[in-house]
């Protein structure tokens, strides 16, 4: 500690109805570990006669520090292995920078909320960040019990609390333990995550900082709610289910889902893939719409997902995609991921693209969803994302955007007024409800649709089943068969070398070429000028758009912690309702075979196959 200097904070008295019993108790495990005298924990004699025992001060340390070399965000936060995090001051650098980056009116004596997915590290995280926190003068913390809050939920919070923002700590559908990933987040007051004007900056401050502001306080007990205080900084444990749930029955009809899910001739599987959303599917599924508590699988949140790969695809919800594609499978199955913001939609033998699942409810949120009664002002997805979702906009009638990929292009736009339903094909679906895309919101609206479809069908009659809503979407817009190939963990070289292959392609492509039975239109590296700021994101994916609507896609994963992953998405439009039911492989085989011939992608990364196809 010789390096370490302390100043002491004055802090200002707080009224009497703060000093809970909870409080008391927790200021003598307090004065258990640390003698009063050292922490300095003493009434002000300025404080008013009816709370004389308010008014503390706590010590602020000041921890010289160095910075620390690729604490770059990506698409979503910081990733990193759990290992980098826990080096010293790993994490304590990333948060101090994340302070000196944002106005200070941003923060001082301002309210923070703080939640996590359960993954290994998340609980000594919490505890450095509440202190680091309290150094910077915040003036509360609202963090989730156990530090558990889904990454909707937070976003749910902190507009509801009007907080000045909130921390996330999840790599989301990233592996979790002691040998996989940890990540952070940072929302600002909207609950939107941070955009890059602010992620830059924090960047910037980890390359130049020498200086991290914690409070000496011991750490905070996060297993049962309530306040503790000292001085005028609190953390309030608070129930991380109760805002969202309350959001969900404001923006859905319960009873209409009830009524769906009480039916004998339905039955519904939620798989939470041992991630943040277990504590979310027992209260809202079963609890409050009446599903039976079976219906509820790997529902306990575990610091290592059970030794799963949190993703809801194809490849890793495969216990899920077995049940249902299994004999006799339930009508309806969802699953979410790590954080809780993904979702999978799959009906009886049946997979619903995240691609058409947005673009179904946006066509059909207005008679099922009580919050859109009025009709959605806008849509957007993100640039790979299909375009199913601009055929309904297109038919609707409404305002569309085309983003790059990741949740924090969208928040401006709906903060101006101009977008309620959005999606990433990434199984990535949400509104203008929060600013993040919602797991549980994408499974309610999706329940809400084959509820009021079915509302006035009596037992026995034939219900309208999530493939027959999927197919008729299909007859009236058409179908944009869509796949994504993903090559996980290359070595970095070869991947970068063949995005510049693409780029140098790219820039000598001319519309009219031919490449094999496709016209080329254009080809283009994606650039996003948002229409709400002006500001620009460069380099935001490979595209080659064929004369036919057809797309082949490339982009570099945001959100890995090792090597890169190559993400090649492939589209093709289909109007002719005879072809709607193909095998969506066997309907893209020609464009994915020139996608991987044109990309060289063999020759510049080693892959045969790869890793996942959606
Ligand atoms: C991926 C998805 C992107 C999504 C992001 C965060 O990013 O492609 O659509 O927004 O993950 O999702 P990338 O850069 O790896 O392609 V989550 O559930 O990790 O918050
Ligand atoms: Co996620």
């Amino acid at each position: 500690m010789d390096s370490v200097f302390f100043s002491t904070l004055k802090l200002t008295p707080l009224p009497n109805a703060s000093f809970s019993s909870r409080h008391f108790a927790s200021l003598s495990v307090l004065s258990r570990k640390f003698p009063i005298s050292r922490l300095s924990v003493k009434a002000s004699s300025s404080a008013p006669s009816t709370s004389t025992a308010n008014s503390q001060t706590i010590k602020i340390k000041s921890m010289p520090t160095k910075p620390i070399e690729g604490q770059k965000t990506g698409t979503s936060g910081l990733r990193k292995k759990v290992k980098v995090f826990m080096e010293e001051n790993y994490l304590a650098n990333w948060i101090q920078a994340l302070f000196n980056s944002l106005p200070p009116e941003d923060y001082k004596d301002g309210v923070l909320v703080l939640g996590g997915d359960g993954r290994y590290f998340n609980r000594e995280a919490a505890q450095i960040i509440i202190k680091i926190a309290a150094g910077n003068g915040v003036g509360k913390i609202l963090v989730g019990k156990e530090g558990i809050m889904s990454t909707p939920a937070v976003s749910a919070v902190i507009r509801k609390q009007k907080a000045n923002g909130g921390f996330i700590m999840s790599a989301s559908h990233n592996p979790g333990g002691p040998e996989y990933d940890w990540g952070i987040k940072f929302n600002y007051s909207s609950g939107q995550p941070a955009p890059e004007t602010i992620t830059d900056k924090i960047y910037g401050n980890t390359l130049s900082i020498s200086e991290i502001k914690m409070v000496d306080i011991p750490d905070i007990d996060l297993s049962c709610l309530g306040v503790t205080t000292y001085g005028n900084f609190n953390v309030e444990v608070v129930d991380p289910v109760s805002d969202y749930l309350e959001l969900m029955e404001n923006v859905f009809d319960f009873q209409l889902i009830k009524g769906l899910l009480s039916r004998s001739d339905f039955r519904f599987t939620f798989d939470a893939m041992h991630a943040v959303t277990g504590a979310y599917a027992k209260p809202i599924f079963v609890d409050k719409l009446g599903a039976s508590p079976d219906s509820i699988s790997n529902g306990v949140p575990l610091e290592d997902f059970g030794h799963g790969h949190p993703d809801p695809n194809l490849t890793y919800a495969k216990d899920l995609v077995n049940i249902m594609y299994g004999v006799n499978g339930p009508d309806f199955g969802a699953a979410s991921d790590g954080d809780g913001d993904r979702n999978m939609i799959l009906g009886r033998s049946f997979f619903v693209t995240p691609s058409d699942s947005v673009a179904i409810i946006a066509a059909n949120a207005q008679e099922a969803i009580p919050y859109f009664q009025s009709g959605p002002k806008g849509l957007a997805r993100s640039m790979p994302t299909s375009g199913a979702l601009d055929c309904v906009a297109e038919k609707l009638n409404l305002p569309f955007f085309e983003v790059p990929t990741g949740w924090k292009f969208f928040g401006n736009l709906m903060d101006a007024g101009k977008l309620s339903i959005c999606g990433e094909e990434s199984f990535g679906t949400g509104s203008d409800h929060i600013r993040e895309k919602d797991g549980i919101w994408a499974v309610l609206a999706w329940l809400s649709i084959i509820a009021y479809r079915n509302k006035d069908k009596k037992p026995g009659e034939k219900l309208a089943s999530v493939a027959d809503v999927v197919k008729e979407h299909w007859a009236t817009y058409g179908r944009n068969f869509f796949s994504r190939y993903d090559y996980e963990e290359c070595e970095s070289e070869g991947a970068n070398k063949m995005i510049e292959y693409l780029r140098d392609l790219v820039s000598k492509s001319k519309a009219g070429e031919k490449y094999g039975n496709y016209a080329l239109q254009f080809a283009d590296d994606f650039s996003y000028t948002d229409p709400v700021d002006g500001s620009v994101a460069s380099k935001q994916g490979v595209r080659f758009v064929f004369t036919d609507g057809s797309r082949i896609i490339y982009r570099l994963s945001g959100t890995g912690s090792a090597g890169a992953t190559v993400r090649i998405y492939i589209e093709q439009f289909e109007p002719d309702v005879s072809k709607h039911e193909m095998d969506a492989q066997a309907a893209l085989k020609p464009l994915i075979d020139l996608a991987l011939s044109l990309s060289k992608l063999k020759d510049f990364t080693g892959r045969e196959k790869p890793t996942v196809i959606t």
